[in-house]
This record gives C-alpha cells, structure tokens and sequence, in this order.
C-alpha cells in the first residue's frame, strides 16, 4: 500500500464505563445499536477503584460514563445543562418580549438574571458552556438586538 503523501486520519474515541453503572451501560447500548462498535471503544473502569488518572485526565468530576474524542472529553454536564439552556431560549425571548408591553427594565430583569447566572457555570471560557457552542449561538441573535433596544431605553 502506496501511503507516501497521503494523510491519515485515526479517530479514536474512547467511551468509559462501569460495568455496574446504568448510566454507562445506557451510552453502551446506544452505542451497540448504532453499530459503532469498531469506531467506539470501550473503556471499562471500576468506580469503586478509580485510578487518579481518570479524574485529572479524563472526567474531573469523576464519573462515569465519559466520552473521549481525539483526546477531547465531551462532558456530560454540560451536555445536559446545554441541553437545559436550548430548551430555555424561547421562554427567555417571550419573557423579554412580553417586557415590552410593561416596564420593560423590571420585567424583563428576571430573564437576564437567567443568563448572568447560566454563565457563571463553566469557568473554562466565557461562553455558557465554558467554550463557545450551539447554545450561545441560539441565544445571541436575540441577547444583542435586546442590548440595542434597551441601551435604547436608557438614553431617553
Ligand atoms: N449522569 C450523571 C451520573 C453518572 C453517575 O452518577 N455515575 C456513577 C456510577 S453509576 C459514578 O460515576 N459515580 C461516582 C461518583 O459519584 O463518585 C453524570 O454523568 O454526571
């Protein structure tokens, strides 16, 4: 086989489990049924027996089960707290919306609070999810237009 100039990529991701998790054993089954068996391996860890590895190089909270993508951990917290986040966006929009129609620097105080405090969450960078993602993409279409009408507000 002729490889000279020619670019290979391995992708290795890793998923680590515990046999006795059911957490783990819902990302195993899913991964069997979509028959990524080959491209997903498995990493079976004993929680009982964590090794210190585990914690500072893989998951920082500890747990299983994690995903490992080229060397990149996909967090479930954050996954789950994205997923929070996205589900919140078109109560964030009407409740600032609907502010309009009152006083809207009051009213629409409690939907901002939301915001200041989802960003708080992850300090590995200043996007909600610490690095930039879907969910800071759905809300900042709406966050910087808010910002012009109610900068808007404060000048009259
Ligand atoms: N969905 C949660 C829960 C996972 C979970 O609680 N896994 C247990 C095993 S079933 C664990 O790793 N526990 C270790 C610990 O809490 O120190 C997460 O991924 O953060």
């Amino acid at each position: 086989m002729e490889l000279q100039g020619s670019i290979i990529i391995v992708l290795c991701i890793f998923l680590y489990i515990s046999y006795t998790c059911p957490f783990a054993q819902r990302t195993w089954i899913a991964r069997n049924y979509k028959g990524l068996q080959d491209k997903i391996k498995l990493v079976p860890i004993s929680v009982q027996d964590r090794l210190a590895w585990y914690k500072e190089k893989v998951y920082s909270a500890n747990k299983v089960p994690a995903l490992e993508h080229n060397g990149k951990v996909l967090d479930p917290a954050k996954k789950e707290y994205g997923e929070q986040l996205l589900t919140h966006v078109d109560t964030f929009t009407k409740d600032v919306f609907t502010s309009f129609k009152g006083d809207p620097v009051k009213e629409a105080d409690p939907a901002f609070d939301y915001l200041e405090n989802a960003l708080q969450k992850f300090d590995d960078g200043p996007f909600f999810l610490g690095q930039f993602s879907l969910v800071d993409i759905a809300y900042i279409p709406f966050v910087e237009r808010f910002q012009i009408y109610f900068h808007e507000l404060s000048e009259t």
